[in-house]
């Protein structure tokens, strides 16, 4: 389990880990080389892939072609069973804890569980918490549920800590892919505060600055999709 114990390693070196999510729905899979030459020069320590809404086989495609081009370990971040697949090095077992539909919280995985029989992939339980940022988000749409309201903290506090007891092993929270507004440093220190396990902070972010903030207030690795999609200017003040 070499990539979750590099995501502990980072906590006690306090070295900062940055995932650039590509979502195989968005991203011409002719642009994997220039793109993931960006990723490569950049402080990006990890690739995720994955999205709500992905099509049968479209991230299969994409992962074995990212592999071509980068070293760095490529973790599957699926919005659902389709997108699992053995050409990944690792895949975020996520269950949706801030909601209460049976699917997203045990139900895709028992299906999922005829496709990593004989796995590669290095699987890691993830406690993933989606918290309202003030627009309907595609996580929220495509598992119909609700996220957190981001005023009640304690609840995302308690829920991000009955995670972790009930074995996961990473806790993810989550404004929402292209989210207003990233998680409120307020929430990711609290939240940190009470963790064991490391903490990611994904969704809205666009900013360097905004990046700083979350790892200063305790994320240990932080996602960035959009944004760097949208504008690969961005990469510029993200250089190792
Ligand atoms: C979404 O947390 C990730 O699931 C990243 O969000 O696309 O807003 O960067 P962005």
């Amino acid at each position: 389990n070499i990539i979750y114990q590099n995501i502990l390693k980072s906590i006690t070196s306090k070295e900062k880990l940055l995932a650039v999510l590509i979502d195989p729905d968005k991203f011409t899979v002719n642009n994997t080389e220039t793109f993931i030459e960006k990723i490569n020069q950049s402080i990006a320590t990890h690739i995720f892939v994955g999205g709500s809404t992905v099509k049968a086989n479209a991230a299969e495609l994409l992962v074995s072609e990212i592999k071509k081009y980068t070293g760095l370990h490529v973790v599957l971040f699926p919005g659902d069973v389709t997108q699992i697949t053995n050409e990944a090095d690792g895949l975020l077992f996520l269950s949706l804890i801030s909601g209460r539909n049976p699917e997203y919280l045990i139900g895709k995985h028992v299906a999922s569980i005829s496709k990593l029989k004989d796995t590669t992939l290095e699987v890691i339980p993830t406690g993933y918490i989606l918290i309202e940022n003030g627009k309907e988000t595609a996580v929220q749409r495509v598992t119909e549920t609700q996220p957190m309201p981001k005023n009640n903290i304690q609840n995302i506090v308690d829920t991000a800590k009955a995670g972790e007891l009930l074995g996961m092993k990473l806790i993810y929270l989550e404004a929402g892919s292209g989210a207003k507004e990233p998680v409120n440093p307020e929430i990711i220190s609290l939240v940190k505060q009470e963790l064991q396990v490391p903490l990611i902070v994904g969704g809205g972010i666009k900013t360097k600055k905004q990046l700083d903030n979350a790892y200063k207030f305790g994320a240990d690795l932080v996602v960035i999709g959009t944004a760097l999609e949208e504008d690969e200017l961005f990469f510029e003040v993200l250089h190792k």
